[in-house]
């Protein structure tokens, strides 16, 4: 219930007369730029262009069977007790690109690379690489005079990442593989209203996989939802607030390299889950002398609510730092 009170006083901030600043929305204040963990929250002027650089580390440490903490056991998770995994670091470095071609239309590239490590009794096991390459089209759907908003976003996922990563010959889980395998949907919708002092936005988006890999199976498809708000401290700095909430339903198919019965990690019907996220952040913005134009955010989330599919290691919390430098 309490998620449901905070997203009902977040929508009421933003989409309540508050007094809307006179004028277009602008990009030229610190928190112009979303939370840096939302993709896609903001387009370009023609002819501009941006570069970026995120960090994100995502911890997690224990397991839940549904909502609730289990013991690692066969009794309680129904899997072997060596090989139900312990604790998990995913890191993943973004690296990302926009262009406007036009003032209706901006078009964004990007390209992952990840590591992960997944702690077991029996051992340590980790994959790294290239992930899927995303490219993106942002389409301005509407700007009102009073500092707000909205766009879509039509992308699109490309199975560059591999979905072959093995640990001494055995197959990886589905977890610590580093892309889906499928080319994949991914639309969404955003509305931007800012004040003199505040900022808000609202996200709709989702994953839709198209058909499925080379070894039959699809991942789950995902719908999110993203409320911020961020409050501007000075011309250069903003502090922002965030509830992200996201379903991913589990794998379709499974890889039959995988033996379902040993590990959740190999488990097709162990992945995806129910978790809603709140996060804190901070945005920088340099907005004259020799750095003009140059960003860094900082952001840390954890969650306040989730549930997973079968048995599956707990979220802890996820860290994102990035760097943005338009022109
Ligand atoms: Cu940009």
């Amino acid at each position: 219930m309490k998620l449901y009170t905070a997203i009902t006083l977040i929508s009421t901030l933003i989409f309540s007369s508050l007094s809307a600043h006179e004028g277009p929305w602008t990009v030229a204040r610190p928190d112009g730029h979303a939370p840096i963990s939302v993709m896609g929250d903001h387009m370009h002027e023609m002819g501009e262009w941006m570069v970026s650089y995120r960090y994100m580390s995502m911890n997690m440490d224990g397991l839940l069977k549904g909502s609730n903490t289990v013991a690692p056991t066969m009794m309680a998770t129904g899997f072997m007790p060596n090989m139900l995994p312990t604790e998990m670091t995913m890191d993943m470095h973004m690296f990302g690109t926009m262009y406007a071609i036009s003032n209706q239309w901006t078009l964004m590239g990007m390209l992952n690379y990840l590591d992960n490590e997944m702690s077991m009794p029996m051992g340590k096991m980790d994959s790294s690489g290239l992930g899927d390459i995303k490219i993106a089209g942002l389409y301005d759907l509407a700007q009102w005079d009073s500092g707000r908003r909205m766009h879509l976003k039509l992308g699109l996922n490309l199975p560059t990442g591999s979905i072959d990563e093995k640990h001494n010959g055995n197959i990886l889980g589905y977890g610590m593989q580093l892309g889906s395998g499928t080319y994949d949907f991914e639309p969404a919708i955003t509305y931007l209203a800012q004040t003199e002092n505040y900022s808000y936005g609202a996200q709709l988006g989702g994953i839709l996989r198209i058909g499925e890999n080379d070894q039959d199976y699809t991942l789950g498809n995902k719908f999110e939802a993203t409320l911020w708000g961020a409050r501007k401290i000075t011309d250069s700095l903003s502090a922002s607030a965030k509830f992200d909430y996201s379903r991913q339903s589990e794998v379709d198919g499974k890889d039959t390299r995988m033996n379902e019965a040993m590990s959740p990690a190999l488990n097709p019907n162990s992945q995806g889950r129910d978790i809603t996220i709140f996060g804190l952040g901070l945005n920088y913005y340099f907005k004259d002398g020799g750095l003009s134009g140059h960003r860094l955010a900082a952001e840390w989330e954890t969650p306040i609510d989730q549930k997973v599919n079968g048995v599956q290691l707990e979220l802890d919390s996820v860290w994102t730092l990035g760097w943005q430098y338009a022109w």
